[in-house]
């Protein structure tokens, strides 16, 4: 078989490519090792920048998204008993963030991929990238025991952290940064209003709690928990109480709890893979970067690389021109290593730390002082949190 570029992943920055590929007239498969149904199980991304709607809306798939999605002017940050908006449409002249989760558009370009018919094979065991580096790249899968290959221009390694792409970079090549945080955040999902009409980012002695939602009945929780925690030490009950100690007298009473359907323990962590092409294989999203969760970059980051390589693409097949693939590297880096930046500030500004001394905690107070009573302060933070430009 032969096709024009290789999809590895069937994520959200798969997808995403292969939708606007497709558009473009550019042939992909997709290969996953996974099935469809586990992918949609995953719980995870739920704040979408206007650059990743935008791309949604010209890969044709962003209907469901406008219609069912929440669109956000603001956020709320509490600390210290009390709630400051940050109100970013007025911050950033009238932008803001669409809140939709990530399972949600996954299921919408799975759905518009189907419609088309372009080729996704789930379940594709052994998924290798050959010759990447020559003229011929090629990659080999099996499923149901039979191996296959198949023939391409270019790979794109859309296979997350845990892929296969990264790791067949040749190890002299790449250089990996990485920085892993001293927590991890228990996650909760339940059929309940959300305790607010926007995100709430609370910083407390007892550890950073989020309230965050998927719709108007159904609501996203974290708390930061230690790394040594198991999900099953916390029964529902205990969850909510903990929540409810973590914010703002008016918003634990007004929290309303109900049984949760999932429930799931994520470590944080900042990891960078430079360069993110390697001849003729090129990875993007979380196969190159993962961010902690905290800024609600990483879903977003993973769509700023699909936007530079589709160009780059579109360039090579319609203007054969390499150029915009040359540049693909160095283009997401300069905007992956802004929002590893600021995912690690607003991680360090909202968490304790365990080692966390008397001059840290201060520091962390002046930080959200600063944050609440000077305006450019804010500005920056909202800038970042809607996301900077392509
Ligand atoms: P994914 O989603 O991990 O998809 C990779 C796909 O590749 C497949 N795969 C393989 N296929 C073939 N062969 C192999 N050897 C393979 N190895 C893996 C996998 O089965 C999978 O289907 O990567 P992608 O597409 O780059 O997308 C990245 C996003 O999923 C991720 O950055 C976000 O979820 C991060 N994230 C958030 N991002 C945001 O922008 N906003 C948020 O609010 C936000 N919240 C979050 C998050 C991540 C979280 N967790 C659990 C890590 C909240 C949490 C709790
Ligand atoms: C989520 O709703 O899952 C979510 C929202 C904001 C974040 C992280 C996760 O910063």
């Amino acid at each position: 078989m032969r096709t024009q570029v290789v999809i590895i992943g069937s994520g959200p920055s798969g997808l995403l490519l292969g939708q606007l590929l497709a558009k473009a007239g550019i042939e992909a498969v997709i290969l996953d090792r996974a099935g469809k149904d586990y992918i949609l199980g995953r719980v995870r991304a739920g704040v979408l920048e206007s650059g990743t709607v935008g791309l949604m809306d010209e890969a044709g798939a962003g209907g469901r998204m406008h219609a069912e999605g929440l669109p956000h002017g603001g956020f709320s940050l509490a600390f210290d008993g009390r709630d400051h908006r940050i109100d970013l449409a007025d911050l950033t002249g009238g932008k803001g963030v669409m809140v939709y989760g990530q399972t949600e558009l996954t299921r919408d370009l799975m759905q518009h991929r189907e419609a088309i018919g372009a080729a996704t094979i789930y379940d594709a065991a052994n998924v290798r990238p050959h010759d990447f580096d020559g003229r011929s790249p090629y990659v080999t899968y099996e499923t149901a025991g039979v191996s296959h290959r198949i023939d391409c221009d270019f790979i794109a390694g859309c296979d997350g952290f845990h892929g296969v792409s990264r790791k067949a970079a040749p190890e002299k090549s790449i250089t990996t940064f990485e920085k892993v945080y001293p927590f991890g955040w228990l996650g909760l999902l339940a059929d309940v209003p959300p305790v607010n009409h926007e995100l709430i980012y609370a910083n407390h002695p007892r550890g950073f709690a989020l309230c965050s939602m998927r719709s108007q009945s159904r609501s996203r929780y974290y708390l930061q928990c230690a790394l040594d925690e198991k999900v099953e030490d916390w029964s529902d009950e205990r969850f909510w109480g903990e929540l409810r100690r973590r914010l703002p007298a008016h918003h634990a009473d007004a929290l309303v709890i109900g049984p949760s359907f999932e429930k799931s323990i994520a470590p944080l962590r900042s990891f960078v893979a430079e360069p993110m092409r390697f001849g003729n294989l090129f990875l993007v999203g979380d196969a190159a970067h993962i961010v902690p969760p905290t800024g609600a970059k990483g879903l977003n980051l993973a769509a700023s690389d699909v936007h530079y390589l589709y160009a780059g693409l579109c360039e090579y097949y319609q203007d054969r021109s390499s150029a915009g693939i040359d540049a693909y590297s160095a283009r997401a880096l300069s905007r992956v290593w802004k929002a590893v930046r600021f995912s690690w500030w607003m991680t360090t500004m909202l968490h304790r730390f365990p080692d966390t001394g008397a001059f840290d905690q201060k520091i962390q107070e002046a930080e959200l002082d600063y944050l609440t009573h000077s305006r450019a302060a804010a500005t920056v933070l909202a800038e970042n949190y809607v996301g900077l430009a392509y």
